[in-house]
């Protein structure tokens, strides 16, 4: 890196998850060893050989311990445990044992801003009363109004409606998310030391990262009023430095927040090197398919991070967000929790055209990578979900009005031509739409046109030629990105709807689609080898 560096920041240039391709395992989801329609340790063991093709460094699975699943597993019932519908702590660490052998490390994802209703401590605070310590450990507060038949506050959920749920006592607690997920007290030094003792114990057991669930939420002011009461105040850096201090008794562990923030400055912070290590790029995922709006994002994103020492992280798609092939089939490209354009109509094929051009592109980039499973498939969101089948909290706390996110969760297609295929014998938790027989892992890897070799290939020469660094803007012409890195690497990504002549090369190393001759067509992107 390049550029002036922030005090204290000594960042190893060769560590290994600067310049990482991480793959977002969504576990119940994944493949499902054991017929029971859920995925599972058994399913993702048996699939490693896919993803060691497939050619990434890492893998993050979303939360794996026991869960009623109020929230798909990030409502935790014991954080030093598996969720036995996914397998026992032994198969955990058989898989991680067998991930480092084909040299992929492993990233757990670890939720401090609240349990499960069904955790240990929080039935103890229910059972002690109000006043006892048992208490202290969540935010339990008494009512307002004659009878504190009120909320203390107004404060809204994140998934929909209060925020606040009333216990048989007449105290109520604070849940930003669903009533089955209590927010921790984190203002209690008893919550501090249990976290840091959860992270030793997943360090322990040879987890090379921790993925920090909804990392800006922490700390509250009790008297603040709407989100600002909640997110990202400045008591959060402290819990943080407090982790990377853990992470530092051990070689090489890493820390990467979920810090959804629309100020790049603020999240920023997150990055100082005392802190994580990499947080997730969500201002780049959130961009519309827009030559101008994209660059801006970029040239922000390295702006804020070179100075910190800090690699940026390019990402697309996740769990919680639409599928990139439907979202830039849309009339309306951008993402926004606050509106998903669920059933806007969406155009598959341009969608697919501009997911694999915007794949070729966040491959480029310098810094690491994320890619969530089901995006190398360029999966659909799957948008008729039968509205009875539909799991996401969201769902029902937005009064049905929001569908939620089942929509980008539908279990994996593997092979065959009917559904399941090849999730698993059984009838996967989520049904998938039949049209997927064409999209399979099996028809794509045989297919050198498909999104699946597009990944694999991209992947296989990022890793030679890409990762971290730094870039150099190429004006190429309006509607356009293109950018040198310094392994002699040209990408170059039409955005604009004429196509554009290439700047000089050597040699076409990948392309996102067809040439036009030897002109680049409109949403393609193109790897160009220069001398
Ligand atoms: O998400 C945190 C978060 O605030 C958003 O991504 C949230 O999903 C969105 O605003 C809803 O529209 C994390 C996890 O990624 C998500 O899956 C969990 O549901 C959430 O935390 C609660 O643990
Ligand atoms: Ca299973």
């Amino acid at each position: 890196m390049s550029g002036s560096t922030f005090p204290g920041a000594t960042p190893d240039p060769e560590a290994w998850w600067r310049g990482a391709a991480i793959y977002q395992v969504y576990l119940r989801s994944f493949a499902d060893g054991n017929g029971d329609g859920i995925g599972d340790l058994a399913g993702l063991r048996a699939r490693l050989p896919y993803l060691s093709d497939l050619g990434i460094g890492a893998i993050w699975l979303n939360p794996w311990y026991p869960s009623p699943m109020a929230d798909g597993g990030y409502d935790v019932a014991d954080y030093r445990d598996i969720e036995p519908s996914f397998g026992t702590l032994a198969e955990a660490e058989e898989f991680i044992a067998e991930a480092h052998a084909l040299g992929i490390k492993t990233i757990t994802d670890i939720v401090p801003n609240h349990g499960s209703d069904q955790q240990k401590w929080f039935m103890r605070a229910l059972e002690a009363g109000p006043g006892s310590p048992e208490r202290e450990r969540f935010l339990f507060r008494e009512g307002r109004g004659a009878g504190g038949e009120l909320p203390p506050n107004d404060w809204q959920s994140i998934f929909g409606g209060p925020a606040w749920t009333r216990v048989a006592d007449g105290q109520w607690y604070l849940h930003l998310f669903a009533p089955e997920q209590p927010d921790f007290n984190w203002a209690n030094p008893e919550v501090v030391e249990e976290f840091h003792d959860v992270l030793r114990f997943w360090f322990d057991r040879g987890v090379d990262g921790i993925r920090i669930d909804s990392a800006a939420l922490l700390v509250k002011d009790m008297d603040g009023e709407g989100e600002e009461a909640y997110t990202d105040l400045d008591g959060v850096h402290d819990i943080y430095r407090g982790w990377r201090r853990v992470a530092e008794e051990y070689d090489d562990r890493i820390l990467i927040g979920e810090v959804w923030l629309p100020d790049q400055e603020r999240f920023a912070l997150y990055l100082r090197p005392d802190e994580m290590h990499t947080a997730f790029n969500f201002d780049f995922l959130a961009c519309a398919w827009d030559a101008a709006a994209l660059r801006r994002s970029i040239e922000e994103t390295l702006a804020t991070h070179i100075p910190l020492g800090a690699p940026p992280t390019w990402v697309l798609s996740n769990h919680d967000v639409t599928r990139p092939v439907t979202k830039y089939g849309r009339a309306d490209t951008s993402f926004d929790h606050a509106d998903r354009k669920h059933g806007m109509p969406s155009d598959p094929a341009l969608g697919e055209r501009r997911a694999r051009a915007a794949a070729l592109l966040a491959m480029a980039l310098p810094g690491g990578l994320y890619v969530y499973q089901g995006e190398e498939l360029g999966l659909p969101e799957v948008e008729d979900l039968p509205d009875e089948l539909r799991q996401d909290p969201i769902w029902v706390r937005s009064g049905h009005t929001d569908p939620g996110r089942d929509g980008c969760r539908v279990p994996l297609p593997w092979s065959g031509d009917e559904p399941p295929f090849g999730f698993g014998a059984g009838q996967p938790w989520l049904p998938q739409p039949p049209e997927w027989k064409a999209l399979t892992a099996e028809v794509q890897a045989a297919d050198p046109a498909s999104m699946f070799t597009l990944y694999r290939t991209g992947l296989r020469l990022r890793r030679e030629l890409l990762g971290d660094g730094t870039l150099a803007w190429l004006e190429v012409g309006e509607g356009v990105l293109a950018f040198r890195r310094e392994s002699g690497l040209i990408c170059v990504v039409n955005l604009g709807a004429e196509p554009v002549s290439l700047p000089e090369h050597e040699s076409i190393l990948l392309a996102s689609g067809p040439m036009e001759g030897d002109r680049l067509p409109s949403d393609t992107a193109v790897w160009l080898r220069v001398i």
